[in-house]
């Protein structure tokens, strides 16, 4: 495949840090062959029967007239699990969300299933429904997973990068947006203030994302995971996924559960060491989060730009 010039693409030895440093400055970064073969075909195993039982289209034309969507994927495709704490993945959210949260957590899992003949998604912010102007620190950190080959013809994923960085009042032009052409198995990560949108399936087959979010645990999730997993399930997932899913303290004071550890009322377990209400060391940690600055309410709506 002749992928997009100019893509900001890794192998999958880089580093957190270089993500990190491509996501601060571009808006996002591609790592290629995150996924072997073994494990697409396990993906693709795993999402098929969903795929077959969901129907094309959803009445709002932002999600698409010819996309099958469905989420709740920790539980309905174990792989994503795994997908979910990969150490590359969560080493650059901790480097791109940790400075602004003590915890972050999974803000949405879905998939984004674009069949032959679907027109191109209006670009946008996923970010759009937090009133919080732009630019902004990041506030969510998108991981999109190619279980097929992304290309200009199947709607590769458009961007544009840098608009992480724009004014609300900036929209973008036809020849600033890129799409990010990459193989099955490879991620795009980018941040939830990149304007971005699916693009249109010119070709006669389909094209299949998984898409893993991460947002700063003060947020509410995009996706209640708390809803969207039957709780006797989440009991038997690892502690790192039951905290990323949001059993756990954003920080101090913040997502107890009648003054008790989530975590704790989540296994049935007696408060442990960290306390009721969070340590000292989280107590630290909250002190050494990077506030943001609010000075101002402003009237301009979210993105949904036809180009
Ligand atoms: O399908 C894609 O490539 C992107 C979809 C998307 O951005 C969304 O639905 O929020
Ligand atoms: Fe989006």
């Amino acid at each position: 495949m002749n992928l997009t010039n100019d893509l900001q693409i890794f192998s999958a030895d880089v580093s957190p840090a270089t993500l990190a440093t491509s996501i601060a400055k571009h808006g996002y970064a591609v790592v290629q062959d995150l996924l072997n073969k073994k494990k697409i075909e396990i993906l693709k195993n795993q999402l098929a029967p969903h795929l077959d039982s969901v129907d094309l289209g959803d009445p709002d034309p932002f999600f698409g007239h010819k996309t099958k969507r469905f989420g709740a994927l920790l539980s309905r495709c174990p792989l994503t699990r795994e997908m979910l704490i990969d150490r590359l993945v969560l080493g650059t959210a901790d480097l791109v969300l940790g400075p602004h949260c003590v915890n972050y957590q999974v803000n949405y899992t879905g998939v984004m299933y674009l069949s032959p003949g679907e027109i191109a998604q209006s670009i946008h912010r996923d970010t759009g429904f937090y009133p919080i102007q732009n630019p902004a620190p990041p506030l969510t950190l998108a991981t999109m997973w190619a279980s097929t080959d992304f290309t200009r013809e199947n709607g590769a994923t458009r961007i544009i990068p840098g608009s992480h960085l724009w004014s609300d009042r900036r929209e973008p032009s036809a020849d600033e947006i890129i799409q990010v052409e990459m193989c099955a198995g490879s991620v795009l990560f980018y941040t939830g203030s990149l304007l971005h949108g699916g693009g249109a399936n010119r070709s006669g087959t389909a094209r299949c994302g998984v898409a893993l979010h991460y947002s700063l645990g003060w947020l509410r999730q995009e996706e209640n995971q708390y809803l969207a997993v039957p709780v006797e399930e989440v009991r038997t997932y690892s502690k790192e996924i039951q905290r990323l899913m949001g059993y756990d303290l954003a920080t101090v004071n913040l997502g107890f559960a009648d003054h008790k550890h989530p975590n704790d009322i989540l296994n049935k377990t007696d408060s442990d060491s960290h306390g009721v209400l969070g340590t000292k060391e989280m107590m630290e940690a909250d002190n050494a989060v990077q506030r943001f600055k609010v000075t101002s309410t402003s009237a301009v709506g979210r993105a949904r730009i036809k180009v």
